[in-house]
């Protein structure tokens, strides 16, 4: 049987659609108790209303906190009135039932998603209110319970219809339950969170964990741990298919590259080794002349950028197949561009701290500091000339370059480069003197010139900047010391125009005659850049 209401007790957060309610409450003669801010909405709207203060005789206290926790209330939201001497006792203490509960909670998950301090988000855990949602829910023999203002209207039609069966009530009570439950494990999942130790891996954080399709082939299983702050882990994906495995080391690979110089530049990453990089005044520029180096590698490669992708370097990528791009930022033009590829990986990427490399290797790990350029440091104040004659300004630049830029590429490690780009790279050999030979070869058969240098050269000239001509006039830089001669005979017989190396053979004094002889400027870094 429906039950008759004489007694409604509302208090919500949220004030959306509580005059309608109220209004229908009024209509069916259900006298109406408030708390404060609810009982003030709803006599601006001139529904008559008892605040609670009125009912219990006590003030709302402890800025709110203690507001409706009183016998007066929770003795009317309790009582069992098929019990007859719950009734009674009802009579005996001068409580009034409530038939109808309508409560909303404070905005926990809300306030917890704005960021708010943690002070801020504990005034926000609702303690007085989930009290009468469950007492009601209990009682739900005696009192309908609403804790969303999504089931005013049904209610609307409930009182109209003179009150809530029993079965109506039920189904009250549990979703009222529901609603509590589900409100107390956000809060725990959140103070879990702050005092339970940040679950961690080899010393990253894994504030973010996914399981990637594969590992670096189809047959193994990948995971990936993000630190949460920022790096390649951490990257915002802008557009394209799912980053796999080595899309994540090729684009951390690139993004280091890009970062160890300090101008505009662009590294073009494959299998974790440059396929070219370039600095320039501007972005589009540098990506231009990265791509020149060898565009036949460049095809299915990743770029990074260390400033934001302009649409003139936007258009440049359009026609390349690319696996990912990633930069700090995209001008909105040329994400445009970029997202009409439907499978280019476009990534937004701070630049990480990353302090330490991990290697595992049976039985344990090594751990080493990350080897870094001493971007954007002066890298020259530390070299020495050491054969040939000075190099002229320009040259000295180009082997600033060229130094900057061999620390990305895996040993045996040599870079030609000219006019801040990388014009030949000879990598992952195992002697110098091989590196040497293929940086030459790779110079003279796949580089091409960029379009400015065309123009600059004339259009008559054009040819004879061809790709059998590129790695004459560049400079060299080698990540390691050359141990003999030889590698350093191959630079300078294929027309190179000057060296930097750190030095340290015990054949140096060999190495610096063949310079001297061939009058080709030495420098010495003192510093090796081995990345095996
Ligand atoms: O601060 S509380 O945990 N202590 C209480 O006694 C209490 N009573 C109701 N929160 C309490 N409420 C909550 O206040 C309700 O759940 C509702 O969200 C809000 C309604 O306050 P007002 O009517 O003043 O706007």
């Amino acid at each position: 049987p429906r039950r008759a209401m004489t007694r409604a007790l509302i208090s919500v957060y949220d004030k959306t659609g509580i005059l309608p309610l109220a209004q229908a409450f009024v209509e069916a003669g259900i006298d109406i108790v408030s708390s404060g801010g609810t009982a003030h909405a709803l006599r601006d709207a001139g529904i008559a209303v008892t605040a609670v203060e009125d009912v219990t005789g006590f003030p709302e206290c402890f800025d709110g906190r203690v507001k409706t926790l009183h016998p007066l209330i929770h003795g009317g939201l309790l009582a069992d009135r098929r019990k007859a001497e719950h009734v009674a006792q009802l009579g005996e203490l001068g409580i009034e039932p409530f038939d109808i509960v309508v409560v909303n909670l404070y905005p926990f998950a809300d306030t917890l998603a704005s960021g708010a301090q943690v002070g801020d988000i504990i005034e926000q855990i609702d303690i007085g209110g989930p009290a009468m949602v469950r007492a009601s829910a209990k009682n739900h023999a005696s009192v309908a319970v609403l804790t969303s203002p999504d089931q005013y209207e049904d209610a609307i039609a409930a009182v109209l219809r003179g009150g809530f069966s029993e079965s109506e009530r039920r189904v009250l009570a549990a979703k009222a339950f529901a609603h509590t439950a589900a409100y107390d494990a956000a809060v725990a999942n959140w103070m879990t969170g702050l005092v339970e130790e940040q679950p961690s891996f080899a010393g990253i954080a894994l504030e973010r964990t996914s399981t990637l399709r594969y590992g670096e082939n189809p047959h193994q299983w990948a995971w990936l741990a993000a630190d949460g702050t920022d790096g390649v882990a951490n990257a915002v994906q802008l557009g394209g298919k799912e980053m796999s495995y080595n899309n994540y080391r090729d684009t951390d690979a690139a993004v280091r590259a890009a970062y160890d110089h300090v101008r505009p530049a662009v590294a073009i990453i494959k299998h974790t080794n440059p396929c070219g990089i370039a600095a320039a005044d501007d972005i589009a520029e540098a990506h231009a002349r990265a791509h020149a180096c060898d565009p036949v590698s460049a095809y299915g490669g990743v770029i990074a950028a260390n400033r934001s992708v302009t649409l003139a370097m936007a258009e440049q990528v359009k026609p390349v197949f690319t696996e990912v791009i990633a930069a700090p930022g995209y001008d909105a033009d040329a994400l445009e561009l970029l997202r009409s590829k439907k499978n280019l990986r476009i990534l937004v990427v701070t630049p990480g701290r990353t302090e330490r490399d991990i290697t595992q290797i049976s039985g344990g790990f090594l751990i080493q500091d990350r080897d870094r350029v001493d971007a954007p440091g002066d890298v020259r104040s530390g070299w020495s000339h050491v054969a040939g004659p000075e190099a002229d300004e320009q040259t000295l630049a180009d082997l600033e370059f060229a130094w900057r830029s061999v620390r990305s590429v895996r040993s045996n490690a040599v870079l030609l480069a000219r006019d801040g780009a990388s014009v030949g790279v000879g990598m992952g050999q195992v002697n110098r003197v091989d590196s040497c030979r293929l940086a030459i070869e790779r110079a003279n058969t796949l580089g091409v010139a960029v379009e400015s240098d065309v123009e600059s050269a004339g259009g008559a000239q054009a040819g004879s900047s061809s790709s059998a001509e590129r790695a004459r006039g560049a400079v060299a830089a080698s990540d390691a010391f050359f141990p003999f001669a030889d590698g350093f005979q191959v630079l300078a017989d294929a027309g190179i125009r000057a060296v930097i190396q750190p030095g340290g053979s015990i054949r140096d004094a060999d190495v610096i005659a063949a310079a001297n002889e061939a009058g080709i400027p030495m420098y010495f870094t003192g510093t090796r850049h081995f990345a095996h």
